[in-house]
């Protein structure tokens, strides 16, 4: 049941919001102050409406990551509510424009990518499925820095996002948790040990509303910030240890402070591991609370609780249930193993070994002396089961002991103590139990399972694509907004020329709306007619950005060639920020700046090939980039991104994919059907192959000529000005580096699936009629979908 808006009371709320801002009439409201008050009136509304209940008894979720990626939420609030256009109806008779108010609002860049935005994604679906469920992760003070380009090369600047001032936060002053690290263990007369933590931090939680689709459901993000106890701690201080106490004052705001920029690596910094216990420790004491205040028995948590881990981030929330269980509970061992082995499940997102975490020993024991020595125990009894299973082979232990070589491994820790472990894509959730997991499959089969990954329709085709959404409620009577299936009813549209026109047009005007944007921030100019070929995604070289700068470099010399030559006009669009130290993924952004400066301004191109790489790429970027594309490019090296799911928003809103039988791509070529998608690139079998007879990047180079001819160019200083080391570490990396990722080995086929798209695309009847059928194909990668199969497969699963 949707809930009601309410005209008076909003008005009444809105009134004290400028009374607030120290105004004597709303008129005297900036726009930012108008989107500022707007949603602190919605926020008010929506905190006092009642709380519904869950249509069946099943276990509450409680989904724990290091990062949310949410985006703005005034206007998927609003949509989510369905009161969007009496609100915008309201702010009219006021003379405001609710959609220019909207553009006020900064992205929560809680994230770095893909895992930060599937978690948004997944509270979304669940709040809108009725799956009872809370997410837990941190209030970063700085979220993800802010990107420009200063003569091409990647500039950061820190994102102050104003979390102080953020209308749709709620404290909860009441819900504060201490927060131990350091100390020492102190042996018990039993025997055991008692842990004394050094001192002490304040875990303060705010929460962000998260909406159902027009079900009368919110549900809470609840994202935890650090300060000093207060005054400081007391204990420190009569033992006349003040400077340290204050110390630890400076030391707590530090912090929350920022989201680690990394995406797939892992430096193993004591700060990360400190945010990541402080959050762990913050939920698990507020999820035992909620159980406690329910009258619940603690043995009984994991029939109402589960807990999802976001990737290995959160693994630190095992041994502290274990601990609260044993040293608070004082429950014995078994009873306390069987609690904890029952309530955790742990969803893996990528099989690169530099993202898999593992903590040098010291760092941990001196931080969570206690966490470390109970890791200890569980890698102890569970080295017997090994040893009973593997008698005498070291080799299989050296495998899956969770505490190694001085480290501790976190994937270890979470196989061996959750009930469930799942990848995010047929494919990737393959390689998790053969190459990733082998043995763990052999000794719990039963534990392993896969769930494609997803995309929430509000955000990803009715918000950020009203028209396109308003033209398929015009021919679906089905609900496709809660039921993606649905689309598949669009099939019957596919060769329809009316509708086939009507298509044509909305994404024509989206590429104008891009290229307004593009006009507007850039100065750049861009022809509508070409082709929009997008590349939206973090900097790694696995995504192979370089392939994508390889293909335009191709069609560059051949218009030079022959400028007579007859070709589809292109325009190619990225989107990527690259972590600060990752010095090779600077490079490569810097090499597409380069090119694109060089061809958008060489005369003999025109309106032929234009490149463009859009600064600070975020989801309200994504939002714009999205139903503008054409070409999706989804080229990573077969078996190395694990699902991927800006593959999914593109074809949803359109865009054919260029892609390799990588990630969910697999899935999605299932689903369009061969013709409507373009598959090239060496499979993960012939990678493997190809790696291991040994590939030799030099020998494709000698035998392509062409190919030779765009490295000779990026290596001659013809595109930097004549600095001949300007792309030194690109091309070190795709020639006497060995080419890791097998860009040259796969350029020939990726030419040729371009080919292949330039010659459908000449084809205006054909090509819409493909992207309808990927519209209309598409509907199993809608996160309600993905919600029901964890729901199925893991926690609501009888065991
Ligand atoms: C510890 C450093 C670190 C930080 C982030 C290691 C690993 C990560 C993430 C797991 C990286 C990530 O975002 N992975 C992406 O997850 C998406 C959601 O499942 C997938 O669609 C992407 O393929 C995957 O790269």
């Amino acid at each position: 049941m949707q809930a009601q808006f309410n005209q008076t009371t909003f008005l009444s709320a809105l009134d004290r919001q400028w009374q607030g801002f120290g105004l004597r009439q709303a008129q005297e409201m900036t726009q930012h102050q108008w989107w500022q008050a707007v949603s602190a009136a919605l926020a008010e509304q929506l905190n006092a409406l009642p709380a519904v209940a869950p249509a069946t008894p099943q276990r509450h979720v409680n989904y724990l990551s290091m990062e949310f990626l949410i985006g703005r939420l005034t206007a998927n609030n609003l949509s989510n509510l369905g009161w969007f256009e009496q609100v915008s109806a309201l702010l009219k008779q006021q003379g405001v424009e609710l959609s220019d108010l909207l553009e006020q609002e900064v992205d929560p860049a809680l994230g770095n990518g893909g895992l930060g935005r599937l978690a948004a994604c997944f509270l979304d679906s669940m709040a809108t499925v009725g799956q009872p469920a809370i997410g837990y992760g941190l209030n970063y003070q700085y979220g993800l820095f802010r990107q420009s380009f200063s003569e091409g090369t990647q500039q950061e600047a820190p994102d102050r996002w104003h979390r102080e001032a953020y209308p749709w936060f709620r404290q909860h002053r009441s819900l504060t948790v201490n927060v131990g690290f350091g100390g020492k263990l102190i042996k018990e007369a039993k025997g055991g040990e008692r842990w004394q933590p050094a001192f002490s931090l304040k875990g303060e939680a705010s929460d962000l509303p998260v909406v159902g689709y027009q079900n009368g459901i919110t549900q809470p993000l609840r994202l935890w910030q650090a300060s000093a106890m207060y005054p400081f701690d007391l204990a420190l201080f009569n033992d006349g240890e003040f400077l340290k106490a204050e110390r630890q004052g400076i030391e707590a705001e530090k912090l929350t402070k920022v989201l680690y920029p990394n995406d797939n690596h892992q430096p193993g910094k004591r700060l990360r591991l400190m945010q990541q216990y402080f959050q762990c420790a913050c939920s698990v004491a507020d999820i035992l609370r909620r159980h406690h205040a329910l009258g619940r028995k603690i043995e009984d948590l994991p029939q109402f609780e589960v807990i999802q881990l976001n990737d290995t981030h959160p693994t630190i929330a095992i041994p502290e249930l274990l601990r609260i269980l044993l040293d608070e509970h004082q429950l014995d061992w078994d009873r306390a193993w069987s609690i904890v082995s029952r309530t955790f499940a742990y969803t893996n997102h990528t099989l690169m070994p530099e993202a898999l975490e593992c903590w040098d020993e010291k760092l941990m024991r001196s931080l969570l002396p206690r966490h470390f020595s109970l890791i200890k125990q569980i890698n102890a009894r569970f080295k017997k089961q090994v040893e009973k299973r593997w008698p005498n082979d070291a080799s299989v232990w050296d495998n899956v002991a969770i505490h190694h070589n001085q480290q501790v491994r976190m994937a270890n820790l979470c196989v061996v103590s959750g009930f469930a472990v799942n990848g995010v894509a047929a494919l990737h959730s393959d390689l998790v139990v053969k190459d990733l997991f082998p043995h763990y499959h052999q000794l719990w089969p039963e534990k392993f399972h896969n769930v494609t990954n997803g995309i929430t329709p509000r955000r990803w085709l009715k918000q950020c694509n009203p028209a396109l959404a308003a033209l398929i409620d015009s021919k679906l009577n089905a609900e496709w907004v809660t039921d993606l299936d649905a689309l598949k009813g669009l099939e019957a549209f596919a060769d329809d020329k009316h509708f086939q026109q009507r298509y044509r047009q909305i994404k024509r005007e989206n590429k104008q709306r891009l290229a307004a944007y593009v006009q507007r921030t850039m100065g750049i100019t861009l022809n509508t007619e070409a082709i929009f070929d997008v590349q939206i995604k973090r900097l790694h070289e696995y995504k192979r950005q370089h392939l994508n700068l390889l293909h335009i470099l191709s069609l560059y010399r051949q218009l030079r060639d022959n400028p007579q030559l007859e070709t589809v006009p292109r325009v190619f669009l990225f989107g990527a920020k690259a972590a600060p130290g990752y010095y090779l993924a600077k490079n490569i952004i810097y090499a597409i700046n380069k090119v694109a400066e060089k061809i958008n301004q060489d005369p003999r191109i025109g309106d032929r090939l234009k490149v463009v790489f859009i600064p600070d790429y975020k989801v309200s970027v994504a939002e714009l980039m999205i139903p503008a594309a054409d070409v999706s490019e989804q080229i990573s090296t077969a078996g190395k991104e694990a699902s991927g799911t800006g593959n999914m928003k593109l074809a949803l809103n359109g865009a054919i994919t260029v892609g390799t039988l990588d990630g969910a791509n697999v899935e999605i070529a299932e689903q369009v059907g061969s013709e409507h998608i373009f598959i090239f690139g060496h499979s993960v079998d012939e990678v493997k192959a190809l790696l291991h007879k040994g590939y030799k990047p030099l020998s494709v180079r000698k035998k392509d000529k062409h190919l030779n001819s765009l490295l000779t160019e990026l290596e001659n200083g013809f595109f930097s000005d004549g600095d001949k080391e300007a792309f030194k570490p690109m091309l070190d990396s795709l020639l006497d580096g060995g080419d890791p990722y097998l860009v040259l080995a796969d350029f020939t086929g990726y030419c040729a699936a371009q080919r292949q798209v330039d010659a459908l695309y000449g084809d205006p009847q054909q090509w819409t009629r493909s992207t309808i059928l990927n519209t209309a194909r598409v509907g199993m990668f809608s996160s309600d979908r993905a919600i029901r199969d964890y729901q199925q497969r893991i926690w609501q699963a009888k065991r």
